[in-house]
């Protein structure tokens, strides 16, 4: 497992490199979820492929720019999944983006993820790593990361933040979104999951929401390569995450390698105040 995040620790750096230098634009393709894929989006994804290859541990990678999942080494034990760079659009206007990695072991399975980690480029280069407790180190002036301060999430926090368009909320959402800026909240929403996500964790608590909505009821995050990792470094930083109607993300079902579903990560008291108004 250590490889595997030595390895991360390279890609992160690579990437953050890339997305300073390389010009900006798109391809000619689509990738599985019907996105056209930017340059960087195909360069992030080949660093990524490239820096996995290495290493022996790694049985199959798959990630959100790739079709299928794609053998490594037949005797690996992992599988990494991956989103190679979350809200890439949002390099055209400067704001914070991230890469995404989660590790199973031995089966796209919610409970063989053993962990997971995410990069952030944002003015500085961050990353969250996560087997047991997740601990955020930041890229030094000597060029290697250091580690900074395990990461935990307050019972209850201060931020509101929640995608998709609101024409296409369900009741439920709407009142669920009042009532917590009712309860003075202050609203936060980049684009970026990695960025948000991040925010929340670090300022201690609050709540992430990408809910269902008419036009999209299993909404639009990817299960495998977004929504689980993130579960899984919520939870152990002491949050609770849902899909509105589960006590965990965990209880999903991996039917598809590209499948998405509505998604929850927060503090306790905002997800338990969620699934209440979701229930009645
Ligand atoms: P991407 O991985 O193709 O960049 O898309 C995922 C992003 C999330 O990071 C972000 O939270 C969400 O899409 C934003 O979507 P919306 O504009 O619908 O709220
Ligand atoms: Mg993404």
């Amino acid at each position: 497992m250590n490889e595997i995040f030595k390895s991360i620790e390279k890609i992160a750096i690579k990437i953050s490199n890339a997305l300073k230098y390389t010009e900006l634009g798109y391809t000619d393709h689509k990738n599985q979820t019907g996105d056209v894929q930017l340059k960087l989006d195909v360069l992030s994804d080949k660093i990524i492929e490239e820096e996995f290859k290495k290493i022996d541990s790694i049985k199959a990678i798959i990630s959100e720019e790739k079709d299928d999942i794609q053998d490594i080494n037949l005797d690996g034990k992992y599988i990494v999944a991956y989103d190679p760079l979350d809200g890439s659009s949002l390099v055209d206007v400067n704001f914070a983006v991230g890469s995404i990695f989660g590790i199973y072991e031995h089966e796209l399975k919610p409970k063989n993820l053993v962990a997971s980690a995410y990069a952030i480029y944002g003015p500085r280069l961050e990353l969250v790593i996560c087997i047991d407790k997740p601990q955020l180190y930041r890229f030094a002036e000597n060029k290697e990361f250091k580690f900074i301060k395990d990461l935990k999430l307050a019972e209850k926090g201060k931020l509101n933040s929640t995608g998709a368009s609101q024409w296409g909320w369900s009741q439920k959402h709407r009142e669920f979104v009042k009532k917590l800026f009712d309860e003075k909240y202050r609203l936060r929403y980049s684009g970026a999951m990695v960025a948000d996500l991040h925010q929340i964790l670090l300022k201690g608590g609050g709540i992430f929401s990408y809910p269902a909505t008419t036009d999209a009821p299993k909404a639009k995050l990817r299960v495998v390569f977004e929504v689980l990792p993130f579960a899984y470094i919520y939870e152990k930083a002491g949050g609770k995450t849902t899909d509105g109607n589960s006590n965990s993300l965990f209880e999903i079902e991996i039917k598809e390698v590209h499948q998405t579903t509505p998604c929850f990560f927060g503090s306790s008291y905002e997800i338990e105040t969620l699934k209440k108004i979701y229930k009645d």
